[in-house]
Order: C-alpha cells, then sequence, then structure tokens
C-alpha cells in the first residue's frame, strides 16, 4: 500500500512544530473546493479589516473583510473571524491581515482523503496479542512484537492499596486480543464498548447510504483481502476481545458494594455468570516508555460491573445485526452473548466498578440508566423483541438527543451512553414505528443545531460553548461531529455538514494553540503524546507516533498530572495543552476519541458534488 512519505518530512515536522504560532489561525491542511473555509485572526483592531487569499502566484484570489468578535473567553484572545467560503479555485494559497500571513494551505477537492484510514491505522497499531508488522505500517521503527500474548488472567487477589483484602475468584479467563485503551496496557470493558460502537456504527452509517469507505482491501491491516469489509475486521477484533470479558455461568466473583469510613470496601460474593469483568491490567503502573512486548506487570481481572455488563450487552447486539449475513455464526454468538449479558444486568443492576486499584484507568460511572438504555435499544433493533423495546420506551431518555428531549443524554462520551441508543433507533430498528423513528432524528437534529448555534459563540467557530474543558475535550467535539454528520444525513441542510468540519478545523489548527491535534497532519502537530510505545520524547529508541492520532486536547477541569497541574489557573481554557509525553491529562490519545475522528473523517470524505449539495 502507498503510504506518504513520512520519513523524510519528520526533521521538516520538526522545525515547523517548533516554529512560532501565527496570528491567523486555520486549518492547517486545507479546505473542500465547494466546502466552508474559515479563519480566526488575533488583533486588537475593533472594527473589521480587509483580508486576502494569495495565490502561488502572489495574485490576489479572493478578499473580503473580518467580521469583528472581541474578546473570546474559552481563548484568552481578541479575535476576529474571516470566512473565505466563495473561494472555490483548488491551489496553494495564503490568508493575509495586515502584517499577518497565514500558513499556506490547500483548497482541493479532497483534502481529507487519507484521515480516514490514519485515523483507524491507531486501532491496529494498538492491538494486543499479535505483532504489528512493518509492511502495515508507515515506518519501519512503528512495527513491534506482539505484547500480552495468550493472555490469562484471574481475578485480582490480595490487599489493595486502601486495604481492601479480596479473595479473587475460581476462574481463569483468556482474555486475549483487543485494543490497548489508551497510552496504558488496560483494556476496559466500558470504553472499549463505546470506541468499537463507534466504529460498527461508522460502517452502518455509510451502508445506509451505499458507501464503503473501507471495503475490503481500503486499510493496511492483516485482513486486508479476506472478502469482509475492513472496519468490520478492525472492530471484530475488538469485539472478540470483549466477549471473552463474559463470565462464564456459573461462576461467582466478588464485588465491592459500600465504601466504609476506614477507606476499605464491603465486599459480597455474586452469582457472577453472564457479567462482565469491568478490566484487565496491570497489577501495577508501567513506566513510560514501556513497548507491550517488555510489558513486565502481571495481569489481572478487576471485578464485573453492571456498566462493562451493558456495554457487552450493546455492542454484542450491534454485532448480531452487523454480521447476520456477513458471518451468521458469529452473530449468533453475539446475539447469545449479548441476551446473557443484559439478564445478567437485570440480575445486578447496580454493580458498581469500586475498588482502589492501581495499575490502570478507574473507569468509575455511578449513573447506569444511560447504559440500560442503550443496550436496550441495540438489543430491541437488532430482534424487534417487545421485552426490549419496553424497557427501552420506559427509560427517561427515550428518543432524546444530547441536549432535546424528555431528558437529554448529553455528548456522547464513555459514561454518558444514552445518545447511542437514540443513533441506533433513529437509523437501524426496522421494527420501530415511523413516528417514534422520526422523533429520534428530529432530537438528534435539534440538539445538532444547539451545536450550530454554540458555535458562533467561540472566537475559533468550532461547536461548543461555554469554557469549561475536560480530559479527552478532543473526543467531544468529534463526537459532536458525529451527531452533526447524522443532521446532514437526516436533513441534507448543508450547515450541519460545515458544522462538522468547523470541529475538523479546530483539531486541524483553527485553535489558539495553532497546532494540529493529530500526529502526522497539517504543519504544526502534535508529536509527544502519553504513549508507552510512540515515546520517542522519553527514550530516542523509541518511534514517534503514526500519522492520525488525535490528542486528548485542551483540559481546564481535570488537570491530574504533574505537566497539567504546573499549568493550573495560569493558562486561558483551550491554552491548557501541553505536547508532553508526561501528561496524560493533556496530551494521551484514546480509542474513545480516534473512533468518532474515523467516523468524521469517513463522513466528510468525499464531499459531495455541489450540484448535488442542493438536492441532497
Ligand atoms: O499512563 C497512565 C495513563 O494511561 C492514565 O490515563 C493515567 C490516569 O489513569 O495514569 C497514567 O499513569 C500514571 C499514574 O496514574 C500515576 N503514576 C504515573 C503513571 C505514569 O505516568
Ligand atoms: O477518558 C477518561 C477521562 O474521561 C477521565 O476523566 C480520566 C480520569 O479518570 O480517565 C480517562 O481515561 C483514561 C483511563 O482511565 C486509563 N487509560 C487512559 C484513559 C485516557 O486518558
Amino acid at each position: 500500500m502507498i503510504r506518504r512519505a513520512l520519513g523524510l518530512s519528520s526533521l521538516a515536522l520538526l522545525a515547523a512544530a517548533a516554529a512560532q504560532a501565527q496570528e491567523i489561525r486555520l486549518n492547517q491542511v486545507g479546505f473542500e473546493t465547494y466546502g466552508p473555509k474559515a479563519a480566526t485572526v488575533v488583533t486588537d483592531a475593533a472594527g473589521p479589516l480587509p483580508w486576502r487569499v494569495i495565490d502561488a502566484s502572489g495574485a490576489v484570489a479572493a478578499e473580503g473583510v473580518t467580521r469583528p468578535f472581541g474578546a473570546d473567553a474559552a481563548s484568552g484572545d481578541t479575535v476576529q473571524r474571516i470566512d473565505f467560503s466563495s473561494l472555490n479555485q483548488p491551489g496553494d494559497y495564503r490568508l493575509r491581515v495586515g502584517e499577518a500571513e497565514s500558513r499556506s494551505f490547500a483548497i482541493a477537492d479532497r483534502p481529507f482523503a487519507a484521515l480516514k484510514a490514519d485515523a483507524l491505522a491507531y486501532f491496529y497499531q494498538n492491538r494486543a496479542g499479535v505483532p504489528i508488522l512493518a509492511e502495515h505500517v508507515d515506518r519501519p521503527e512503528l512495527a513491534r512484537p506482539a505484547g500480552h500474548v495468550n493472555e490469562r488472567a484471574t481475578c485480582f487477589s490480595g490487599t489493595d492499596p486502601r486495604g481492601t483484602v479480596w479473595p479473587g475468584c475460581d476462574h481463569t479467563l483468556d482474555v486475549s486480543g483487543g485494543w490497548y485503551d489508551a497510552g496504558d496496557h488496560g483494556k476496559y470493558v466500558v470504553n472499549g464498548g463505546i470506541s468499537v460502537w463507534t466504529l460498527v456504527n461508522a460502517y452502518e452509517r455509510a451502508e445506509r447510504r451505499g458507501l464503503a469507505p473501507f471495503a475490503d482491501g481500503q486499510a493496511d491491516i492483516p485482513e486486508a483481502g479476506n472478502g469482509v469489509d475492513d472496519l468490520l475486521d478492525e472492530a471484530r477484533y475488538q469485539l472478540e476481545f470483549l466477549l471473552r470479558m463474559q463470565i462464564p455461568d456459573g461462576a461467582r466473583a466478588w464485588v465491592a458494594v459500600e465504601a466504609l469510613p476506614n477507606g476499605r470496601y464491603r465486599l459480597v460474593e455474586i452469582d457472577a455468570g453472564g457479567m462482565a469483568h469491568h478490566k484487565v491490567h496491570d497489577r501495577a503502573w508501567t513506566a513510560l516508555p514501556t513497548a507491550p512486548a517488555d510489558a513486565p506487570e502481571e495481569r489481572l481481572l478487576y471485578p464485573p460491573s453492571t456498566a462493562a455488563t451493558l456495554n457487552l450487552a450493546a455492542v454484542a447486539a450491534q454485532c448480531a445485526r452487523v454480521w447476520r449475513d456477513i458471518d451468521p455464526a458469529f452473530a449468533e454468538r453475539c446475539l447469545t452473548a449479548g441476551r446473557r449479558a443484559y439478564a445478567a444486568a437485570e440480575r445486578h443492576s447496580d454493580i458498581q466498578a469500586l475498588g482502589a486499584f492501581e495499575g490502570g484507568g478507574g473507569y468509575g460511572d455511578a449513573k447506569l440508566t444511560d447504559e440500560f438504555y442503550w443496550a436496550a435499544a441495540e438489543l430491541y433493533a437488532t430482534t424487534g423483541e417487545e421485552d426490549f423495546l419496553r424497557d427501552a420506551r420506559g427509560s427517561p431518555y427515550w428518543l432524546a438527543g444530547p441536549s432535546t428531549g424528555g431528558a437529554p443524554t448529553g455528548d456522547p462520551a464513555w459514561p454518558e451512553t444514552a445518545a447511542l441508543g437514540t443513533i441506533t433507533l433513529a437509523t437501524e430498528a426496522p421494527e420501530l414505528s415511523t413516528a417514534d423513528r422520526d422523533a429520534a432524528r428530529a432530537n438528534l437534529v435539534a440538539s445538532a443545531r444547539t451545536y450550530l448555534a454554540e458555535a458562533r459563540t467561540q472566537g475559533y467557530g468550532f461547536p461548543r460553548a461555554g469554557t469549561r474543558f475536560e480530559w479527552g475535550s478532543n473526543g467531544t467535539l468529534m463526537n459532536r461531529a458525529m451527531i452533526l454528520g447524522l443532521a446532514h444525513d437526516f436533513t441534507g441542510e448543508a450547515a450541519f455538514r460545515d458544522g462538522a468540519i468547523s470541529a475538523l478545523d479546530f483539531i486541524l489548527g483553527r485553535n489558539p494553540l495553532d497546532r494540529s491535534f493529530v500526529s502526522g497532519w497539517g504543519a504544526r502537530p502534535m508529536l509527544n503524546p502519553h504513549h508507552r510505545f510512540w515515546a520517542h520524547s522519553a527514550d530516542p529508541a523509541y518511534p514517534r507516533p503514526p500519522a492520525g492520532a488525535l490528542s486528548g486536547g485542551p483540559n481546564n477541569t481535570g488537570m491530574a498530572d504533574d505537566v497539567a497541574r504546573g499549568m493550573a489557573g495560569r493558562c486561558a481554557p483551550l491554552r491548557c495543552w501541553a505536547d508532553d509525553l508526561r501528561s496524560y491529562a493533556l496530551n494521551e490519545v484514546a480509542i474513545n476519541w480516534n473512533a468518532p475522528l474515523v467516523w468524521v473523517a469517513a463522513f466528510v470524505d468525499p464531499a459531495p458534488q455541489p450540484d448535488l449539495q442542493a438536492a441532497d
């Protein structure tokens, strides 16, 4: 497969990254010929300023005046906005406002064409249990031996750091495979669930529209050529792992049911058959860097939780309908697992992921109503059975969108999964009444409209209001872009597609840091993610990241690591970020952030033809 010659340019990349931030900030990758084109300029001028777009020969290709915005609270900048969408001649350009000149950027029919493959490659390169082969990566040093091969694990036993004594369990599970969660080597069912759902949803969405962005052979993975869509091959690698996390019938496990005043937990032993273990990870945190094959720690199963069990139920149900005709035996295995999981969650409806463990993230989630709704919606969509419909209908989230409906779902996120249920009901539930389907769509569209309104409140034009940005805010932005994409599918309104592009603009350079948060993309890309293998800045024997990994992004609310703590209180909200490997709160990469990047990249490319735009 032909890859861009990244090796050659890595020095150039470094030089570019070190370069000064520019006053004109825009998508460093470029703009679609007939797509929206927006930039932000930092200036103290109060009134409109003339702008010009200069082509490669120095001629003026377009001109206009800026729109004053003023003080932008999220960035701390005083800015004006520029809209040069009217320029629709492919070429290389720069934008000028007074003395300020932007980086050069492209206008092209398909500037984002390669982004979806790069974003998906993230998942192959974070597979556990198999070697990452040189033939499937951009640069030879990104290849590596397999980590955590034949991973068999039993339950944590012994004393946890806060003194609870855990008895362990009688079962050992083969939990091989799946993707590492992020910079760490943990594998967590809750985060694994939303991530794999998002990839499979990108497949379902494309299929509805007669598209196949990852048709067999399009992605650079070992399964290319096996006759199955490559997006599904990648997703199945994770689904097989998630299925392995389900506890056999008859097996028992200890779970924490209450935090005691002394900091310990009260444990009870439950009949855990059908539930999913919340996570499998190291007994203690490993250092950075640590290549997966060299990871020294014992791997352990952590107690089952209702949240993990419902994640499994939801994605197994989605699996059952998507693979129904592709691999009926696998689909049947998924459906059986999904039903078992749902029944187990009903039996044990409030088992929290409590416990003070080292060596992995917590992923605790006190509110489970959203997971119940999501799982019921997926099982109903797949089976058409009344019991699941009744459960979904009984939920406060029934047909709600992120900001609209009975109980708004909030933006999709690992602890907020209700929107996923509504998306599935809006699109993949053939037996749902048309009225209900349309209500679900209307709620998603109305939420997308609020995102567009929010974009107007930001000097940098991205579809989210306010000044509070959480850990992984770039992932949130991509999830909002996914909702905008669906709203475009439902209505054909160009504004929704433009809104999705405004989110891409932000992560690719239209931000106060003048950075692209996607490795390998843009003039000034993120270089040093918190990742145990792509850890070049900690040890030059380790590689820089491949292209297509999305940094967690600005975070001014959960500044948990030393780098972030050092910035806290001294950075404007959107400037609370550092391209620093040590900073997991600001610059980690993760499956649940890259998955919606895949979705959005597949959504935007190819762009609809201008003559079709009015009609679709
Ligand atoms: O590397 C870990 C990262 O993947 C997690 O997101 C983060 C929060 O759970 O924790 C990181 O690990 C650090 C741990 O929390 C504290 N000791 C140092 C670890 C490595 O930086
Ligand atoms: O993405 C998670 C974020 O929402 C939480 O605020 C944060 C702290 O609990 O943890 C993040 O998840 C990390 C996980 O715990 C361990 N693997 C890396 C994840 C991304 O940083």
